[in-house]
């Protein structure tokens, strides 16, 4: 049965000061998580920035959510399938996607939505909830063909209002499937809270209603999630069926850079999850346990400084994508419609191409049009 909010909450106070080393991970392992954290959080900041320098579009920041992102990430296999939504940057670059393809995502390139062939990342879904059936019949398919994959599905506190969220929980329960549905309950869906999202007490016992297990996190905690989302990939993979996590989690920004937060929320609410704060808390641990210092954690900042950095650097010197790339992949073959578009937008840039030219000469006073 799941544990009410705040018991979860008074064992995620108690874990700063007093926790045991994890005798079941590797210091390594522990410390390659902090970094990712940093990184995430770095290069979520660093989007942030980005937006409001008319650097990029409309992003979704995920901080406060880092070890939710981290510790899917290193739970699942490379072979395993992960069916993000748009809050997910971190978990898609640790699954495999390069930080710059993930850059030119967000700045509206059509070149960014393309994931390397030999990594299993779906689109970052922006309807909600869609993601999930789609997560399901991943599984589901990896079940009929006899194939050791197992398909994660993040999902929100609002998705579990969607319809799609039951249509995905009762085909997963029917058909015993290898996914885990993963929820980052972060209290709010826009500014609609947790509250007028569901009467339940948890998200997690949802599941209970579906014959499958539900689980609950406390997802400020990295490796609690590491653990939860490990022993349901193992689980599904033996073939034990899909199970449903849901993490406690808090976005400290925006919903997206057009939002703002502070109409809907207090401050002391905010600063209360704040004491939560996942980066902070792993590294409390791991200087407690002799595994980091100043001197790492500086060297730690300028990594991810240097690597959030150049993939900046290569997203903004990507040449410009044509404007008719927008006809392609439409449909396989095109239909005629959209190839008389595509014409015609042809047509139109390059009379504005001769237009520029011929400005330019006439500013230059080298005569053109009279
Ligand atoms: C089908 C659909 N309905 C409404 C929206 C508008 N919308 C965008 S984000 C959002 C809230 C989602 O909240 P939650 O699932 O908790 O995810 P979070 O944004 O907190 O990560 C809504 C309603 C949408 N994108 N898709
Ligand atoms: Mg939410």
């Amino acid at each position: 049965m799941a544990r009410p909010v705040e018991q979860v909450k008074r064992a995620s106070n108690q874990l700063h000061a007093a926790d045991n080393k994890p005798g079941d991970i590797s210091d390594a392992a522990l410390v390659e998580m902090y970094r990712q954290m940093v990184l995430v959080r770095q290069f979520d900041r660093r989007c942030v920035a980005l937006q409001r320098a008319g650097r990029i579009g409309t992003y979704p920041p995920c901080e406060g959510q880092e070890a939710c992102q981290v510790g899917v990430a290193n739970a699942l296999r490379r072979q395993d399938f992960l069916f993000p939504t748009y809050r997910d940057s971190g978990a898609v670059m640790l699954h495999g996607v390069p930080m710059e393809r993930l850059m030119l995502y967000w700045n509206g390139r059509p070149e960014g939505a393309v994931v390397p062939d030999d990594v299993n990342v779906f689109p970052m879904a922006v309807p909600i909830a869609t993601q999930l059936p789609h997560a399901m019949g991943a599984a589901w398919a990896a079940k009929l063909r006899g194939v050791d994959q197992v398909a994660l599905g993040f999902f929100g506190d609002g998705a579990s209002s969607e319809g799609d969220f039951h249509v995905a929980m009762n085909f997963a329960g029917v058909f015993h499937v290898p996914a885990v549905f993963f929820c980052q309950n972060n209290q709010y869906a826009i500014s609609v809270p947790l509250s007028r999202q569901t009467a339940s007490e948890t998200i997690a016992q949802k599941a209970e209603a579906y014959g499958f297990e539900g689980v609950r996190v406390d997802g400020c905690d990295v490796i609690a999630v590491y653990r939860a989302v490990q022993a349901a990939v193992e689980k599904a993979a033996q073939g034990g069926g899909p199970t449903l996590i849901e993490a406690l989690t808090y976005r400290y920004g925006a919903h997206t850079t057009s939002d703002d937060p502070t109409k809907y929320r207090t401050a002391q609410e905010t600063d209360a999850w704040r004491e939560q704060d996942p980066i902070p808390r792993l590294q409390g641990q791991l200087r407690a346990w002799g595994l980091w210092d100043d001197e790492q954690e500086n060297a730690c900042l300028t990594e991810a400084d240097a690597l959030v950095s150049s993939a900046i650097t290569a997203m903004e010197a990507a040449p410009p994508t044509p404007p008719e790339k927008l006809f392609e992949h439409i449909y396989k073959e095109p239909t005629a419609k959209l190839i008389r578009q595509r014409d015609e937008l042809l047509v139109m840039l390059e009379r504005r191409k001769q237009s520029e030219v011929e400005q330019s000469a006439a500013a230059r006073g080298e005569g053109g049009k009279q």
